[in-house]
């Protein structure tokens, strides 16, 4: 059945799917272009696009009640995952060509432990259990029917599966004017990811995601792939990334931002080199490619860099809670 539908136009890079839930929050908006020599203050916590700004808003409470960053980083993307406005992010999401949501999610601490589990369906909260692989079984990643067997031991509940309304009646849309073709298209992406630094200097982060609108049934991008997605280093800094997963695997994205912070240089730097690498591989395809990354250091500098613009993440420090533009590539 698939096969009888038409590939997603690109004029289909709806308005819809143009603008992140946050949007809508009235929450302080951007303040100026990539804050380049960021404020160096810690605590900090940063998280891709609008929605950071409703996730830094729980991540920075939980930090101040807790002192724990790791407990900051999961409960600031649980509230992303919970949002019945996000079709990017938890089961609210777009479904994939099948018309089914799955979900990818990972977690990384300031000891380098890590879980995630990917291609799961019916968990509100993938981090969640993403958090209980790292901590609860001797692996990193499940996967599928796997992680679902593992959530139900853990307790978790096992969700109705039904698509949220919006998500059903646009798929409905989409099966009209798509063809079976796995191309991307520039904002069809937004994933949440998190990276923060508490006040002794301590890094953790997670990512979450929906992953790609109408991805082939089984897909799994790089949100749930440590090194990739997302990757933490308590001696340098944690990265994070968004948008097209294949481009993101294919350097190794998030790794390669914290290896480029430890021999010197800046997030900001790290992130802007990362996606020039990002570019030279993915270069024939690289008009129909978003990706992003953000990421700090243990002083809490941070930065970002994009291949396309409009890609914007949101910052909270002591100062304030706000929206920074990226710079991009293009
Ligand atoms: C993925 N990177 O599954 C995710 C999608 C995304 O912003 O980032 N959206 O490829």
């Amino acid at each position: 059945m698939s096969s009888r539908r038409k590939f997603i136009k690109q004029s289909i890079v709806t308005s819809a799917l143009l603008l992140p839930a946050g949007v809508r929050s009235g929450f302080q908006t951007v303040i100026k272009k990539n804050e380049k020599k960021g404020a160096g203050s810690v605590p900090v916590i940063l998280s891709t696009w609008n929605h950071g700004i409703a996730a830094n808003d729980k991540a920075w409470q939980v930090l101040h009640q807790t002192g724990n960053i790791l407990d900051a980083v999961e409960e600031g993307v649980k509230v992303t995952e919970a949002d019945l406005n996000s079709r990017s992010v938890g089961l609210n999401g777009h479904p994939d060509r099948e018309g089914i949501v799955t979900l990818d999610a990972s977690i990384m601490n300031k000891d380098g432990d890590c879980g995630s589990v990917c291609f799961v369906r019916q968990i509100k909260h993938p981090i969640m259990l993403a958090r209980k692989v790292m901590e609860h079984t001797p692996h990193v990643m499940l996967a599928g029917e796997g992680a679902k067997q593992f959530a139900i031991s853990e307790g978790f509940p096992i969700e109705i599966e039904e698509l949220n309304p919006d998500a059903a009646r646009e798929f409905e849309a989409w099966k009209d004017s798509s063809e079976y073709k796995p191309i991307i298209n520039i904002e069809n992406h937004d994933t949440i990811g998190m990276v923060g630094v508490d006040a002794d200097g301590n890094l953790s982060g997670s990512c979450t995601t929906s992953g790609l609108a109408y991805k082939m049934h089984g897909r799994v991008g790089d949100s749930p792939i440590i090194g990739a997605g997302l990757y933490v280093d308590n001696e340098v800094g944690a990265a994070t990334a968004t948008g097209m997963g294949e481009s993101i695997i294919r350097i190794c994205g998030s790794f390669l931002a914290v290896e480029l912070m430890r021999q010197g240089r800046s997030p900001a730097e790290a992130c802007e080199e990362v996606v020039r690498r990002l570019v030279k591989k993915n270069s024939a395809d690289i008009n129909d490619i978003q990706a992003a990354f953000i990421a700090v250091n243990k002083d809490g500098e941070y930065g970002s860099y994009a291949v396309q613009p409009q890609f914007n993440y949101a910052v909270r420090d002591s100062q304030s809670n706000r929206l920074v533009d990226s710079e991009s590539y293009f």
